[in-house]
């Protein structure tokens, strides 16, 4: 097959899937991968998979996103059927293999595909509508937590080596904007500052490390709003998706993503930033279902940093986007030239709003405990 046959259609034939295919196009809203909805006529009836591209400038060792994945969902499987439930499909991201019985495809370009089963009669949302939504998906966060808690930490391979490393990512900052390739800096200028002003939060994560205060566990590692499926009648939280960062790390990251985008009116792409906010009545709901689930197994430590969390990730996302503006987008993919300006703009006006109101998020999480 010459690269010129390198369809989408054409990758899916690789795969274990019957019927003849109707339509594969672009779908979803990751940043990261590229993504693809196949559409089946089976017998009459229509099925749809998702193949994704995994991205291997991000992931340098595309398998072992795959082993990771494959590992934690038959964790997560085995869980849900010992508890009674019998149909899992639904509750669990799901991989289709190829003819050759592997979890994956790698064409001529050495690029890794992999299929899963497309859950019907569910969505996702870029940002949260109402206190319900964030109640039920972070209801499924918990509960994707609560079932991996005893996945053994040493199984699992680190698909990004130090990805909420705070202090390497302010370290390429810093590079980055010395060299100012792109003579970007400029315009950059009240970011650049942002960035300054909020650098203090390094320091505490730093001690707690150093004083090995947070257990290390298996974490999600990526609890935006879009990575959990609710369902479209009830909006209960049925399935968390986009499995590659599962890999050992800290539950106050996955807190802290959570918070940075359920509670955002808007998405994080917003250009207006007087819209946005952390809304606190979005907070409790998120607090509320989320230590429905896991009370009983966070540590003190890990309680006394949830709100530290969300101003960690929030900054870690800021200077992320702003990183990857100086640099010249190579990152996150981008619809417009200064797209990652805006991201972390917007990102730093949210941090500004949760440094603000940090004391009723602490006040919350009391209240629910
Ligand atoms: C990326 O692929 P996606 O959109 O789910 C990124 C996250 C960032 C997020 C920002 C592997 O997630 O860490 O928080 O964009 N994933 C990776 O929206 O870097
Ligand atoms: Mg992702």
């Amino acid at each position: 097959m010459g690269l010129k046959d390198m369809s989408i259609e054409n990758i899916a034939t690789h795969f274990r899937i019957n019927g003849s295919i109707l339509k594969a196009k672009p779908f979803g809203n990751g940043h990261i991968n590229d993504t693809y909805l196949l559409v089946y006529n089976q017998s009459g009836t229509e099925k749809k998979y998702i193949l994704r591209k995994i991205n291997k400038y991000v992931f340098k060792k595309p398998e072992t996103v795959i082993q990771n994945s494959l590992k934690i969902t038959d964790h997560i499987k085995n869980h849900l059927k010992n508890s009674g439930i019998k149909d899992t499909s639904r509750r669990v991201v799901q991989f289709v293999k190829t003819f050759d019985d592997k979890p994956f495809f790698t064409d001529e370009n050495h690029d890794y595909w992999c299929v899963i089963l497309f859950i019907e009669n569910a969505y996702t949302v870029d940002y949260v509508r109402k206190p319900n939504q964030a109640y039920e998906a972070a209801k499924a966060f918990g509960l994707f937590q609560k079932l991996i808690s005893d996945a053994p930490v040493n199984e699992y391979q680190y698909t990004i080596p130090d990805f909420h490393n705070l202090q390497k990512r302010l370290n390429l900052f810093d590079s980055v904007l010395a060299d100012d390739m792109y003579s970007r800096k400029e315009s950059a200028k009240p970011e650049i500052e942002l960035a300054k002003k909020y650098r203090f939060l390094e320091t505490r994560i730093e001690s707690l490390l150093e004083r090995d205060e947070l257990p290390l566990r298996i974490v999600h590692n990526d609890t935006k709003i879009n990575n959990v499926m609710l369902d479209n009648e009830t909006d209960e939280g049925i399935c968390v998706i986009d499995l590659d960062t599962v890999m050992p790390g800290y539950i106050i990251s996955d807190f802290g993503d959570m918070v940075r985008t359920f509670t955002s009116p808007v998405a994080e792409d917003e250009q207006d930033t007087s819209k946005v906010t952390m809304r606190i009545d979005i907070f409790k709901a998120l607090v509320n279902g989320y230590l429905f689930q896991l009370k009983e197994i966070l540590t003190q430590a890990e309680i006394d940093n949830l709100v530290y969390g969300a101003q960690l990730i929030t900054y870690e996302q800021s200077i992320r986007f702003l990183t990857d503006y100086l640099n010249g987008d190579v990152y996150y993919s981008t619809a417009y030239s200064d797209h990652n300006l805006i991201r972390a703009r917007n990102q730093f006006a949210l941090l500004e709003s949760i440094m603000g109101k940090s004391d009723s998020m602490k006040n919350t999480i009391k209240f629910f405990l």
